[in-house]
């Protein structure tokens, strides 16, 4: 039972406010099972590379405004195709996903079953990876950039709404403590999974 082949791949989700150590934290993994000479791929959502994600990469950016229904829309027609990716072995650590999507969302009004049924069946992650840092704390780590969403009061309801879809996929890791410690509890939990999904565990699909 070669654990480098043959079997899928794991969708390893990390989810979290702003400035919580996320896209850092995707990067150490990468390399790490890299190291270890998994088949595996970093993504991120939104994919600013696409031309949907031009669009909202100008929203984020304050220079276009657009409906919250409309780029709720917009984030949704941005996610890509897993399943092939994953049934050929290669494992995803993706930063950011649909719980984006719903957090944020629902943070402006919108709601929640609204949020999720564009979403509905899209393949659901193995493991989600929550890093959780209070918002004033994330807000301390050299300051928010210019996003829109970047702000102290939208990221505390954000958080709010992130708690309120915990399910049993979710791994909470404590992004307060120091990065090599984060580090260790991602490459475990990381492992745990891809040895799961090694096994046979099977592909299913979210908010259904
Ligand atoms: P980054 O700073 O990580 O590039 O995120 N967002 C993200 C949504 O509102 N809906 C989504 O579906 C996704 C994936 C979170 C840019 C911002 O976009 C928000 C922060």
């Amino acid at each position: 039972n070669d654990i480098r082949g043959c079997s899928r791949g794991s969708l390893i989700v990390l989810e979290g406010l702003d400035r919580s150590g996320k896209t850092s934290q995707c990067g150490n993994l990468l390399a790490y099972l890299q190291g270890k000479g998994f088949s595996v791929e970093a993504w991120q959502f939104p994919d600013r590379s696409t031309s949907v994600g031009k669009m909202i990469s100008a929203y984020l950016a304050n220079e276009s405004q657009l409906d919250d229904r409309t780029i709720h829309l917009l984030f949704s027609a941005n996610r890509a195709l897993m399943e092939n990716k994953l049934k050929s072995g290669t494992t995803l650590i993706v930063d950011r996903y649909s719980y984006s999507g719903v957090a944020f969302s629902a943070a402006k009004g919108l709601n929640i079953e609204w949020c999720k049924a564009p979403e509905v069946g899209l393949i659901a992650p193995d493991v989600v990876v929550y890093l959780d840092v209070p918002p004033e704390k994330a807000a301390e780590r050299g300051g928010y950039g210019l996003e829109k969403y970047e702000q102290l009061d939208f990221q505390g309801k954000v958080a709010e709404h992130y708690h309120n879809l915990l399910d049993s996929s979710w791994e909470i890791v404590d992004g307060s403590q120091s990065i090599e410690s984060v580090e260790r509890q991602l490459k475990d939990l990381a492992m745990h999974s891809i040895l799961t999904c090694q096994r046979g565990k099977p592909l299913t699909n979210l908010w259904s």
